[in-house]
């Protein structure tokens, strides 16, 4: 099977503000994206989704963890 399809997300771009009294380790956001070979093939190497943080987001990569399933986590107070 081919790896037709891109994982897609349902917007463009994320925002979030994290206040200082956010609890470490909640949730401050959670991306979802899709791939359309899940709907033609199922659950296959194709249709499975990574999700990573920019590298070079220094602000990102300070304040917030990212979860295996698209939730991103305060890390620091
Ligand atoms: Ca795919």
């Amino acid at each position: 099977m081919r790896n037709e399809y891109d994982p897609s997300f349902s917007v463009d771009n994320y925002t979030a503000t994290i206040s200082e009294t956010h609890p470490v380790g909640q949730v401050v956001l959670t991306v979802q994206a899709t791939d359309d070979d899940q709907i033609y093939q199922g659950t296959t190497p194709n249709s499975q989704i990574t999700y990573s943080i920019d590298p070079t987001d220094t602000d990102a990569n300070r304040y917030v963890c990212l979860l295996y399933l698209g939730e991103l986590i305060k890390k620091v107070m």
